[in-house]
């Protein structure tokens, strides 16, 4: 039987993390105060009262405007230590953190800002024993320009981002849409990943650009791979990573994607489970793999495969795998 003591001390990866949707309820209000941002409610129960979504699109129209507290580097630092003490209690050794420049941007708060902000709270974070990492995401609902822009502004910032990926509204933004921007990351270095599931219809078309011309080591979600068992053999020999998040799919997905984990396991695809948004979705890491193993019956052996299989597609050398798995 898998206790919930049992994978919160078992060693992982978070590879999936949003770090705007670790913003937690007693956070937003404080800088919300702090900075004079009206958010429309003022007590906890308010806040939590307002997390009302059962979609993709219900969930954003909560999630971007709450993101208006983040004003300062010193709140950017804020969010994200409070998220390495979490990684810690989780026992996460490796992370590699999304954040999304241009929902801050486009409200006036500088690319430095984000990344001066972040990027302290992961050097001070070794301290803490947790190696962290930065994942840029682009908005795929916005401009391939702003994609561009946001690019750009980044160069000076090189060498403090791992990788890039995509995030928000799937529905008609293919991963195509962004082609040229993931060749220039490539050249420069970055590691590739992109969100793809959301839309049913689309979804299986968009993970094959993915990984048949873009060529991404990572997918998040992308479990609706299993609808084509010869790209799940293909996936499975190139070692490319599935990031599946099971509570943040009980909110804004049909269900928690347990029988596509199974599939993808047993087919020795490389897929784990990670947080998403947790401060929205009931629970960080261990209480996603506390969700997956509890739903599904899975073994011992299974949930410390998922945490290997984590190392496994983590952006980290050989020899630095060896140490964790
Ligand atoms: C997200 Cl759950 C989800 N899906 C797509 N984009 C996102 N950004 C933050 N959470
Ligand atoms: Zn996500």
């Amino acid at each position: 039987i898998i206790t919930k003591a049992f994978v919160q001390g078992l060693p992982k990866a978070e590879l999936h993390l949003h770090i705007e949707g670790t913003l937690e309820p007693e956070l937003k209000l404080r800088l919300a105060q702090k900075n004079g941002v009206d958010i429309g409610q003022n007590t906890i129960e308010e806040v939590r009262a307002s997390y009302q979504y059962d979609d993709l699109a219900s969930f954003l129209a909560v999630y971007y405007p709450a993101m208006q507290v983040l004003r300062t580097e010193e709140d950017f630092y804020e969010l994200a230590m409070a998220y390495i003490d979490k990684a810690v209690e989780n026992s996460v050794r490796h992370a590699e953190i999304f954040f999304d420049p241009q929902a801050h941007m486009s409200r006036g708060v500088s690319f430095s800002t984000v990344i001066n902000g972040l990027y302290q709270a992961i050097i001070d974070g070794r301290a803490k024993h947790v190696d962290a990492q930065l994942i840029m995401c682009f908005l795929r609902d916005w401009s391939r320009l702003s994609a561009y822009e946001t690019w750009q502004a980044s160069l000076p910032y090189r060498d403090r981002i791992i990788g890039i990926g995509l995030d928000s509204d799937e529905h008609n933004n293919p991963p195509l849409k962004f082609y040229p921007q993931f060749v220039e990351a490539e050249q420069q270095g970055l590691y590739l990943t992109a969100h793809a599931d959301i839309d049913q219809k689309d979804s299986i078309s968009h993970i094959r650009e993915l990984i048949e011309v873009i060529g991404v080591s990572r997918i998040d979600h992308g479990t609706n791979i299993v609808e084509d068992m010869d790209l799940v053999e293909y996936a499975a020999k190139h070692h490319i990573g599935f990031t599946t998040c099971p509570l943040s799919n009980t909110f804004v997905r049909p269900d928690m994607k347990g029988k596509e984990v199974l599939t993808l396991l047993e087919h020795g695809v490389k897929v784990s489970p990670h947080s998403d948004d947790p401060a929205y979705f009931g629970g960080y890491i261990s209480d996603n793999y506390y969700a997956l193993a509890t739903q599904y019956n899975l073994t011992q052996e299974q949930v410390v495969q998922l945490a290997k299989n984590s190392f496994a597609v983590a952006w980290i050398s050989e020899k630095q795998k060896a140490i964790y798995m």
